[in-house]
């Protein structure tokens, strides 16, 4: 239901799913609507429910159902004529990410294609590649011990509607408490209601906001001074960068008052070191997103947050317990030496190269720059929903050969591409061995609880089909779970049994901490040290610190467009689900009250969202609560697969209004610019004439 993948536990009667809970060890058995809806899904008939083979142009609509046989017969005879033409190179697979990825990535290399890929150039990257700019490791380098800490502060995380059960939990727990919360958006959330703080502020000024914040810190001396001498480097430079951003400039910048940001800094220097500026993945949205991101990390490191109970908790692994990590399929393959035609790691050597960003890729299909690419894999993403402008992305997908989508729905580019694969749900199919890492590391699986309902199949069982029938069978031998469980257990000591008690194995009974007064080491950046001065970022002529511009003010007439998630649907994919869409059945435009009124616009309204060539027509939610410069709505609406009835040409899709951003990206952290759109608001002629009182 959602890529958080809060751990769950079912209740079974007869092949029927009767209950659906979050695990009792990890959640206390709290879950959300989303997670409770899994039952719907399962039965849904607006799924695909065998494999498909297109048999009319892109996008017609036009199928033919085929068994899995020819399914297969067809993907591996396709690929072998394109891997035969063109190299190995020009296949693309990209996954969503997540502990599933190594199967995905594997199968990548086995092909021998360098260019395996996934969602996240619209998601964490920015903060990804900030973070390991300041500390050498990655976005999940770090555990957030919420529950503990005195006061939490979040910059557009909207932590209670884009939600994970646990971090919720966590989040309840820490108020209850009496922990602080501190929030920042351009509108009033189901977060910010029950934040101590509020801060209201324009569109794209969060990095002003965190220079003004860090340099009223260092005014007053409310950092960790033996923590940033003993592990930092950098901090001259940074206090010297910092100076002119002083608190009363910030405010002005952000339209909040002055006194506001003085007084949290004098708050979070009583709290710290048990502070937490979330990292977030929102600040990934504006051009200067990256070094907003690195404000970001630098704060946790001035709170000198690190490695205590309230802070960042390094996350551990096996090896951190005294266990050998389970294995992994990429152990079996070996990478591809092949540069990426994505550019990352040769051209672009400051991104981090493990998956690259898939948008470069449709810069390569259509230039065939630094060579073509001509096959696309999509398991569990849908760049049409997930990444802007998907008539700028349908152009590059022309020049493939063969468009391939593994998934659980029709997603929109399952609907554009050749070949269908349809995944067994979460309900009906087993996955492999993962290992969580966090303060608590723990190993999980999913087991099957039903059998599936259509003719679909588990991703470990569509490898397996391909991998034999493309003689990849060293790479992947296996043709039952068990045999992959034991495979992939034997070094940890663990069995398939131990499982059974929990629904995970734990690795250890306490947070493990490292010693604060050993972090040597522990930061994997060129100088071994946290850098405020990050010396790869340097030897690239990149500079660690940017000077703050203001974001442009939108024109008159026209709103800078902003979005974010509903906490009963995920992204595009629950649109459709029956108990979530009478949940939440379509999106509305949130517009400041005084700028309607000025349109003319009332709540209720029908309103036109127009960009260049694409217009939504929706309601309007008329509210003091956003800032006059944005409009806002629920991304994942305004789908466009005929077969979803329930969703269909329903609402607006913020990616559609996107047009011309596919390429629009931070250049430092290659992450995509999606809040830089500006759309014409106007009240639509759709709605009935307004009676005039006399
Ligand atoms: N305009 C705009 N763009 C955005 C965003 C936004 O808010 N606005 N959000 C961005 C963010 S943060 C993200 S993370 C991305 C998300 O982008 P994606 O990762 O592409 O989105 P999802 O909808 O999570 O999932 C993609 C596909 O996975 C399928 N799926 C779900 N469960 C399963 C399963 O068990 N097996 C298989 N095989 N498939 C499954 C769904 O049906 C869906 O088609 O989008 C980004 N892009
Ligand atoms: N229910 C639900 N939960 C989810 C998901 C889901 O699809 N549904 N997806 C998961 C995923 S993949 C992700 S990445 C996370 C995303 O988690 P978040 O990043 O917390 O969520 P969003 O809802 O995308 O965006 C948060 C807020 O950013 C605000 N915003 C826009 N511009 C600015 C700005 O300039 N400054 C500030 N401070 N705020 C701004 C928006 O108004 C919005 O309220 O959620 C995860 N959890
Ligand atoms: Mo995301």
């Amino acid at each position: 239901m959602c890529t958080v993948r809060c751990p769950i536990r079912v209740e079974v009667e007869d092949n029927e799913v009767k209950w659906i809970e979050g695990n009792p060890y990890l959640l206390g058995g709290s879950l959300c609507a989303r997670g409770g809806a899994g039952v719907a899904l399962l039965n849904d008939c607006e799924r695909p429910q065998s494999p498909m083979i297109r048999s009319g142009p892109r996008g017609s609509g036009k199928w033919e159902q085929v068994s899995w046989e020819k399914a297969i017969q067809y993907v591996a005879e396709k690929l072998e004529k394109i891997i035969a033409r063109y190299g190995a190179r020009s296949v693309v697979v990209s996954t969503r990410g997540g502990p599933w990825q190594d199967l995905f990535k594997a199968f990548t290399f086995a092909l021998g294609s360098p260019n395996y890929t996934n969602h996240d150039s619209a998601c964490g990257r920015n903060v990804h590649h900030a973070s390991l700019s300041v500390y050498g490791l990655g976005r999940k380098g770090f555990d957030l011990d919420i529950r503990n800490t005195e006061h939490l502060v979040l910059f557009g995380r909207n932590i209670l509607s884009s939600l994970g059960v646990a971090e919720v939990n966590q989040v309840m727990d820490m108020l209850d408490r009496g922990g602080r919360l501190t929030y920042v958006d351009v509108r009033q959330t189901l977060t910010g209601i029950k934040a101590h703080r509020f801060w209201l502020v324009r569109p794209g000024t969060d990095y002003a906001l965190l220079l003004g914040i860090i340099n009223e810190v260092l005014r007053q001396g409310a950092y960790d001074k033996e923590f940033v001498d003993r592990y930092t480097e950098g901090f001259e430079e940074l206090a010297a960068f910092v100076e002119p951003y002083t608190a009363e400039w910030a405010a002005r910048e952000c339209g909040i008052r002055p006194a506001e940001i003085k007084k949290f800094v004098e708050e979070i220097a009583t709290q710290r070191p048990r502070v937490i500026f979330h990292r977030g993945w929102m600040l990934a949205r504006y051009r200067d997103s990256f070094y907003a991101s690195r404000a970001i990390h630098i704060l946790n490191v001035l709170m000198g947050n690190i490695e205590i109970p309230g802070g960042q908790i390094i996350a551990k692994g096996a090896a951190d317990c005294g266990v050998q990590p389970p294995r992994s399929f990429t152990s079996r393959v070996k990478k591809p030496e092949e540069k990426r035609a994505d550019g990352v790691g040769w051209k672009y050597r400051h991104f981090d190269a493990g998956v690259g960003l898939f948008h470069l890729f449709y810069e390569a299909m259509l230039t065939e720059d630094p060579y073509p690419i001509k096959a696309l894999i999509c398991y569990r993403h849908d760049p049409l929903t997930c990444f802007p402008d998907p008539e700028a992305q349908k152009e590059a997908l022309e020049r493939c050969e063969l468009l391939v989508a593994i998934d659980t729905h029709y997603s929109e580019f399952a609907w554009w591409s050749d070949v269908i694969l349809p995944e067994s749900t979460y309900l009906e199919r087993e996955t492999p061995v993962a290992l969580k890492k966090g303060a608590k590391p723990y190993l999980f699986l999913r087991q099957r609880a039903v059998e599936p309902r259509f003719n679909t199949r588990a991703n470990w069982e569509i490898v397996s089909m391909l991998a034999e029938r493309l003689g990849l069978t060293d790479f992947f031998p296996f043709r039952r779970i068990e045999e992959i469980w034991e495979w992939q257990l034997e070094p940890t000591g663990y069995r398939t049994e131990d499982f059974q008690e929990k629904g995970f194995i734990p690795l250890t009974d306490h947070p493990i901490l490292y010693p604060r007064d050993q972090l040597e080491g522990k930061f994997k950046t060129p100088s071994g040290k946290i850098e405020f001065v990050s010396r790869k970022l340097e030897s690239l002529d990149i500079p660690s610190f940017k000077a703050y511009q203001s974001p442009s003010r939108p024109p008159k007439g026209r709103y800078r467009l902003v979005f974010g998630r509903a906490p009963v649907h995920t992204h595009g994919h629950t649109i459709n689900n029956p108990l979530l869409n009478e949940l939440m059945p379509e999106n509305t435009l949130w517009i400041n009250q005084r700028e309607a009124q000025k349109l003319g616009i009332e709540e209720g309204d029908l309103v036109d969202v127009i960009a260049e060539t694409v217009k939504f027509t929706v309601k309007a939610h008329v509210t003091e609560f956003i800032h006059p410069e944005a409009v806002y709505t629920v991304h994942g609406f305004g789908r466009e697969v005929p077969y979803q009835s329930r969703s269909y040409k329903v609402g607006l899709s913020d990616q559609k209004l996107m047009e011309g951003l596919l390429q629009h990206m931070d250049p430092v952290g290659g992450g995509l610019c999606l809040c830089e759109k500006f759309v014409t608001i106007r009240r639509s002629p759709q709605n009935p004439k307004r009676r005039v009182e006399l």
